[in-house]
């Protein structure tokens, strides 16, 4: 299966009224066949009954992923962005805390680049806070009945890369905006019980989502 592929799904669906939530997640790297985090999204897509929601797979791309993301955001103005994107390692769904300034890879990207030590814009800050009520997601996520947690580093590949570049895009505008890691599927965890099923990823980023048009 392509990466192609498995981003199906994604891109403008027809039909009128005003996209007020973007929710994005990641094509496959890293060797997988699929990548959770648009898994999960396309879980949420097909079980989200509130309307007004757009859903965007990324390019692993440090050079692709924040502008295509800034041009989805720029088109389509949404009222809220939740970006994830796929943490191989962890078990719970992790709402990120910080965007880094950071770029460093321990694999290369989709297109080949392998940064290492670098700025992603320099001269801008070296952190950026998340743009979701973070405390309220997080309890929110837990009372739907999914493991969650606060986690204080996206990493410095791409997903930390589009989190920055969402952070330093809406930083002051007050529309709730941020980046949540989302677990690898059982499916992809060799350990038995291993991974959180998409529907389960899915129904923490629609609590998150509910959070957050109710702020
Ligand atoms: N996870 C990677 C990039 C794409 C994805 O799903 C990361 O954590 O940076």
């Amino acid at each position: 299966m392509g990466a192609v592929d498995s981003c199906r799904g994604s891109g403008p669906r027809p039909g009128p009224g005003h996209v007020s939530l973007l929710v994005t997640g990641f094509e496959p790297f890293d060797g997988q066949p699929v990548n959770a985090s648009w898994l999960a999204v396309q879980a949420l897509a097909r079980d989200w009954r509130g309307g007004g929601l757009e859903t965007l797979c990324l390019p692993v791309s440090y050079a692709r992923a924040p502008v295509t993301l800034l041009a989805a955001v720029e088109r389509l103005r949404p009222e809220v962005v939740l970006c994830t994107g796929e943490a191989g390692g962890r078990a719970a769904l992790s709402v990120e805390r910080v965007a880094l300034n950071v770029a460093d890879a321990r694999i290369p990207d989709n297109d080949g680049a392998q940064p290492v030590d670098e700025t992603l814009v320099p001269g801008e800050s070296l952190a950026l806070p998340t743009g979701l009520p973070l405390r309220a997601c997080v309890d929110a996520v837990a009372r739907a009945g999914v493991d969650v947690e606060v986690s204080s580093s996206a990493g410095t590949f791409v997903c930390n890369a589009v989190f920055y570049a969402l952070a330093r895009a809406l930083v002051g505008t007050g529309l709730p905006h941020g980046f949540v890691h989302v677990p690898r599927t059982p499916a992809q965890v060799p350990a038995p019980g291993g991974g959180m099923p998409a529907d389960v990823a899915a129904t923490g980023l629609a609590a998150i989502l509910s959070t957050c048009a109710a702020t």
